[in-house]
């Protein structure tokens, strides 16, 4: 029977500070937590060998198999290998079957297997935590910046002095060999890069050791952008691209995270493993403003914990202009519509009209502005006569493409009064309001199709007339009256679609 045949009798136990260990030949232990007693499915006569391989302690059995314990030589004053009907090893015990220590639990056994004596000179050895290193290995910036601390173990009574980037420190060494060399932030690099640190010990025999670890610093998100294509061609979000979800995108380092921050909310970014970013601020999170710059604070996080933010201002306006207010429809003599007075000046207006004589035809007229005096409005005189018989659109748009439109509802030779609809075939005009004030005694059907057809997102429209109008709104509920700008209205919902009608109009048929 050999030496180590009689040590290792019985069944092992790995001793830990781990809370959650198992271990299975040919599996892999990892350390942490509180002490627990583990049994090791093996013997100490199938132990072959014990290896180190960085801080891994890796037991090589007789046949061939192993078992590593991962961050073993981290652990190695509290963790122990100890063995079934043997004394109870304490933690930071000295006992010859103790692994771990300096990296040399090879000697260490070796030592036991000899029956070495207490007396007998130990070697000189020293031991880098090189894992423990801005707490996992790598120095990200904030803990770089209260400086670095470097630890290890050494022979008691030795001393140790440790050198990191061209600085060379005396270590504090207490009085079982455990050392910490601090080094202040200014004299630990700063970017991306691995490190080496060494230590050199002297015994207090004068006997010497050095070792040299390795651990990484990362204090920078190296890549943070945004792609520059928001709001489409004109750079502005306006309602329509806000309702459709603003995209954002960008690049940053990869295996980062990106949240950006608009106007008091946060939402995460996707990343995907080449570091290419994107996220979709939904409408509810872009302010209501009109024609303004809106900061986005984009924040990536590396791997490593750094932060970095970039602030992209961009440019919004979900404000619609306001809705043109028709004051008069002015005729020739022919009753053919030669021009519109409106009661404000809006700056970019166009009108169309729509045949109901031809077929519901939908054309855009030229006019010249009249500014009228006294801030009476303005009169837009069309270029050519549009034939009587004709509806009215006239629509106001901002810079950003917003659009507010008043549809005319006018009575002609082939209209019926009776039955006055209007074309839901008109485009995206984004109609606000339909007018009934110019045609005398109308009653006017809508659909919820007609009314979803013409308006915008909201599927709000305001109908406007005179005692004298009707509105026929079959399968509408009336859901109340609403006050806007000093006129009130009575609300009515239909499906989807919303209808305030003016007060004025008493007529009101949901049947
Ligand atoms: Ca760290
Ligand atoms: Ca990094
Ligand atoms: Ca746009
Ligand atoms: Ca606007």
């Amino acid at each position: 029977m050999s030496s180590m045949d009689m040590l290792w009798s019985g069944r092992s136990i790995l001793r830990s500070d781990a809370q959650d260990i198992k271990a299975e030949i040919g599996g892999e232990v990892r350390v942490s937590g509180m002490p627990l007693d583990i049994l090791l499915p093996f013997e100490r006569g199938d132990v072959a060998d014990l290896v180190r391989r960085g801080d891994d302690l890796i037991i090589v059995l007789k046949d061939g198999r192993q078992t590593t314990i991962n961050d073993f030589y981290l652990f190695n004053s509290e963790l122990v290998l100890a063995f079934e009907g043997e004394q109870t090893v304490a933690p930071g015990s000295s006992a010859p079957y103790v692994l771990g220590a300096g990296g040399l639990a090879l000697a260490a056994l070796g030592v036991a297997a000899g029956n070495a004596s207490d007396d007998e000179p130990e070697d000189a050895r020293v031991v880098i935590y090189e894992k423990r290193i801005g707490g996992d290995g790598v120095v990200n910036a904030s803990e770089r910046s209260s400086g670095l601390t470097v630890t290890g173990e050494t022979n008691p009574g030795a001393t140790v002095e440790v050198e990191l980037g061209g600085v060379r420190r005396l270590a504090n060494v207490d009085q079982n060999g455990n050392w910490s060399a601090e080094f202040r932030s200014n004299e630990v690099p700063s970017g991306d890069q691995r490190m080496q640190v060494k230590a050199f010990a002297l015994t207090k025999d004068n006997k010497e050791a050095q070792a040299v670890g390795e651990f990484e610093i990362d204090t920078l998100v190296s890549v943070l952008d945004t792609d520059q294509n928001i709001g489409g061609a004109d750079g502005i979000i306006n309602k329509s691209e806000a309702a459709e979800g603003v995209r954002l995108t960008g690049n940053v380092e990869p295996g980062s995270e990106v949240v950006i921050a608009i106007s008091g909310q946060n939402i995460n970014a996707t990343v995907d493993n080449s570091g290419n970013w994107w996220v979709e601020i939904p409408e509810s999170a872009i302010p209501m403003v009109n024609d303004g710059v809106v900061e986005v604070r984009v924040t990536g996080t590396d791997s490593s914990g750094n932060h970095r933010s970039v602030v992209e201002a961009i440019t919004v306006d979900l404000v619609s202009p306001p809705v043109p207010d028709i004051k008069t429809v002015l005729r020739t003599d022919e009753r053919s519509l030669e021009g519109v007075q409106l009661r404000d000046d809006l700056s970019d207006v166009s009108v169309d009209y729509i045949s109901l004589v031809e077929d519901a035809e939908f054309v855009g007229v030229d006019y010249d502005t009249i500014p009228l005096p006294n801030s009476a409005g303005v009169i837009l005189a069309f270029d050519a006569p549009v034939p009587d018989g004709s509806h009215l659109v006239v629509t106001a748009s901002d810079a950003a493409g917003n659009r507010s439109g008043t549809y005319v509802v006018l009575s002609g030779p082939e209209i019926d009064q009776a039955s006055t609809t209007v074309a839901s075939n008109i485009g995206e005009c984004e109609i606000n309001v339909i007018d009934l004030e110019f045609m005398e005694d109308a009653t006017l059907t809508l659909t919820e199709a007609q009314i979803v057809a013409i308006t915008g997102e909201e599927n709000t429209v305001k109908v406007l007339g005179n005692s004298d109008d009707s509105v026929r709104i079959t399968g509408a509920t009336r859901t109340g009256s609403v006050t806007e700008d000093g006129t009130g209205y009575s609300a009515y919902e239909l499906g989807q679609a919303t209808i305030l009608i003016e007060d004025e109009i008493t007529s009101v048929s949901t049947v």
